[in-house]
């Protein structure tokens, strides 16, 4: 038996939304009743158009999923996908402006979007460490500001932001030295603005996946692979799926739920991090 919808009337944005944990919470965010904007990296080739599409259908079959009355069609879904690069800081104005325009206020923002490349770290080239940077850490702060700012200047005032950090803000990775820091920086970034924003009666809090299977890290975990039957084995509940994600975060975003949680940091990995065996 399905949850009833938890999240109806509520305004929902998901950074890094077409694809991974971002479109598994957006896609449950609209089963829950909510409307929901989608930002993108444009890529303009035709896996972007078949994955825009998919995640139209997906739409439907997630909110009938819950609501089998409903008479949604890929159409008239209560969806908007925005494309954007959110390494520039404009990108986040312009997508919290378009939401408002679409929906008229925001209730519950994800900072998601993240790019990892797996490299040894003797051989990290300046450029690979700036994209992982701007992308992961200033495309954060530059988002979750402007959703806060957003939160702020509405009626009634507040709102829900959830960081997508990372089991790598608590431990190392041999080939993402560039990137665990930046994970660990958006930890501490939801830590500093839940304790800006509470005043405001916005929460903020990092959700820390583990390993959950996703295109960052096909072929870090490609079938077969090592890595892969090593992951599979220390993790006390194998590897972790993006839809795994998606009840923490519809928890993070329905206040009556979790009205008084802000500056945690809730680990969805599976009991990776506490098994050593
Ligand atoms: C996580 C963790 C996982 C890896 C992803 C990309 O922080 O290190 O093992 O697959 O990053």
């Amino acid at each position: 038996m399905p949850l009833p919808p938890l999240l109806a009337g509520q305004v929902c944005a998901v950074t890094g939304g077409l694809t991974g944990i971002g479109r598994a919470i957006a896609l449950s965010f609209l089963s829950h009743g909510a409307k929901v904007a989608v930002n993108y990296l444009a890529s303009h080739n035709k896996d972007e158009q078949r994955l825009l599409d998919s995640l139209r259908e997906d739409a439907v079959a997630a909110i009938k999923s819950r609501d089998q009355s409903s008479i949604i069609s890929a159409e008239d879904l209560p969806l908007l996908m925005v494309p954007g690069d959110i390494s520039q800081p404009e990108t986040a104005t312009d997508f919290v402006s378009q939401i408002v325009s679409a929906f008229g206020r925001l209730d519950t923002f994800v900072s998601n979007a993240g790019i990892c490349k797996f490299e040894e770290f003797l051989a990290i080239k300046p450029d690979s460490f700036q994209r992982h940077l701007q992308t992961n850490l200033s495309g954060a702060f530059y988002t979750v500001q402007a959703a806060a700012q957003q939160m702020v200047s509405q009626s009634p005032q507040g709102g829900s932001i959830i960081g997508i950090s990372s089991i790598s803000a608590l431990v190392g990775g041999a080939e993402q030295c560039h990137y665990t820091p930046t994970k660990a920086g958006v930890h501490s970034l939801m830590q500093s603005t839940a304790a800006a924003l509470g005043k405001y009666n916005i929460r903020c809090n990092s959700l820390l996946p583990g390993t959950i299977r996703t295109q960052l890290n096909e072929e870090d975990l490609k079938d077969g692979s090592e890595k892969k039957a090593y992951m599979e084995k220390r993790i006390p509940l194998g590897l972790g799926k993006p839809e795994d994600m998606a009840g923490p975060a519809v928890w993070l975003a329905q206040p009556e739920l979790s009205n008084y949680v802000s500056g945690a940091q809730i680990l969805v990995d599976g009991g990776a991090y506490v098994n050593f065996q």
